[in-house]
C-alpha cells in the first residue's frame, strides 16, 4: 500500500494515528535516514571527498581494520566529528515523546549516532552499537584511551591493546542483549514503525519480516520505497522530521 499524495499521506497519517493510539506495545527500528535531517549522511549517500574511492561497508569490516588501522580509523575521526557536531532533530525529538504517549515503546536503532538517546530516548538498543566508544581489541571490551599516542593509533589505557570502535562491522555479530530484546519485541508489537531505513541489512531487515508474520501493524517511514514497502500496512512518503510530528499531531 503506498501513499505518496498529501492527501494520501493525510489519510495514512490518521490510520497510523488510530493504531498508535490503540496500541499496547509500539517497535521502532530506525535507520540512517532518521539522522540524515541532522546533517549526518546515510549509507546510501555516496561518501564524500577523500572518502569518495570508498563504499562504506568495504570500510566497516574487520579485515580492512586489519589491513590498514590508520584508514578505518581517519574514517571513524572524520565521522564522530559529524556526530559531535549534529544536533537530534524533529524526528528524533517526536519518538522520545510517542515514547510517553504509548503503554510500551521498545526503541531499536541501526545508527551509532546516540542522536536518540540525546533526544531523550530511554532504553534505546544499539543494534550496531556506538561510534563514540572505543572497544579493547585484545580485552573485547569498552576501554578507555591511553594517553600514550607515540604509536598514533589509539591504545587501550589498561593493557596497551589497540582499540577500535565499539560498533559492528559487517561480518559479525550484533551485541546479544540488544539482538535478544529487539527480536522479542519484533514478536510481541501490535505497531511496528520502520523509520528511515533501506531495510537492506541483515538482521535489523528481518525484525519487520517479524513483526509482519506476527500480524502487527506495520508503518514505513522513509522518502523513498524499500523493499519493504510492498508488505508495510501503511507507507508514509516523506521526511521523517515531518512525519513523526505529524503522526504525533494526528494521535492528539
Ligand atoms: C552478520 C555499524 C554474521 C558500522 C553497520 C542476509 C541476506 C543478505 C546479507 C546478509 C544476510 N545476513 C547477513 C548478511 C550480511 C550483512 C548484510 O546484511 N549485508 C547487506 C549489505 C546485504 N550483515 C552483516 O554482516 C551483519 N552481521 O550477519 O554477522 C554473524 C553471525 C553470528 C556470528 C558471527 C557473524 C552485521 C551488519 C551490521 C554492519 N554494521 N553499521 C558503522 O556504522 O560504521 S550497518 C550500517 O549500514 C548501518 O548501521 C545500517 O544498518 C546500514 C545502512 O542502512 P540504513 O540505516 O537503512 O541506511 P541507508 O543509507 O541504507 O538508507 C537510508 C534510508 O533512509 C533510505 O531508504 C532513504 O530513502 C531514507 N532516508 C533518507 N533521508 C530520509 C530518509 N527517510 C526518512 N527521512 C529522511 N529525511
Amino acid at each position: 500500500m503506498s501513499s505518496g499524495s498529501a492527501a494520501g499521506w493525510g489519510e495514512s497519517i490518521a490510520q497510523a494515528a488510530e493504531a498508535l493510539r490503540k496500541a499496547r506495545h509500539v517497535c521502532v527500528l530506525t535507520g540512517a535516514g532518521i539522522s540524515a535531517e541532522s546533517g549526518i549522511p546515510t549509507f546510501r549517500d555516496a561518501l564524500t571527498g577523500l572518502w569518495s574511492k570508498f563504499s562504506p561497508q568495504e570500510l566497516a569490516t574487520p579485515e580492512a581494520f586489519a589491513r590498514d588501522p590508520e584508514t578505518v580509523w581517519s574514517w571513524y575521526e572524520w565521522r564522530r566529528e559529524l556526530v559531535r557536531q549534529a544536533q537530534p532533530n524533529a524526528g528524533h525529538l517526536a519518538l522520545a515523546e510517542l515514547a510517553r504517549r504509548v503503554p510500551g515503546l521498545t526503541l531499536v536503532t541501526q545508527n551509532v549516532d546516540g542522536l536518540h538517546q540525546r533526544a531523550g530516548s530511554q532504553g534505546v538498543l544499539e543494534y550496531h552499537g556506538n561510534i563514540l566508544r572505543d572497544r579493547c581489541t585484545v580485552e573485547q571490551i569498552v576501554a578507555e584511551r591511553s594517553e600514550d599516542t607515540r604509536t598514533g593509533l589509539p591504545r587501550c589505557a589498561a593493557c596497551g591493546g589497540l582499540l577500535r570502535p565499539d560498533v559492528v562491522w559487517f561480518g559479525e555479530a550484533i551485541p546479544a542483549g540488544p539482538m535478544t530484546l529487539a527480536a522479542a519485541a519484533a514478536e510481541d508489537c501490535d505497531v511496528f514503525l520502520s523509520v528511515g531505513t533501506s531495510s537492506l541489512v541483515y538482521p535489523a531487515a528481518g525484525l519487520a519480516e517479524v513483526a509482519l508474520r506476527r500480524r502487527a501493524t506495520v508503518v514505513e517511514i522513509n522518502l523513498n520505497e524499500t523493499d519493504l514497502s510492498p508488505h508495510a500496512d501503511l507507507v508514509l512518503a516523506g521526511p521523517s522530521g515531518q512525519m513523526l510530528p505529524a503522526l504525533l499531531q494526528a494521535m492528539s
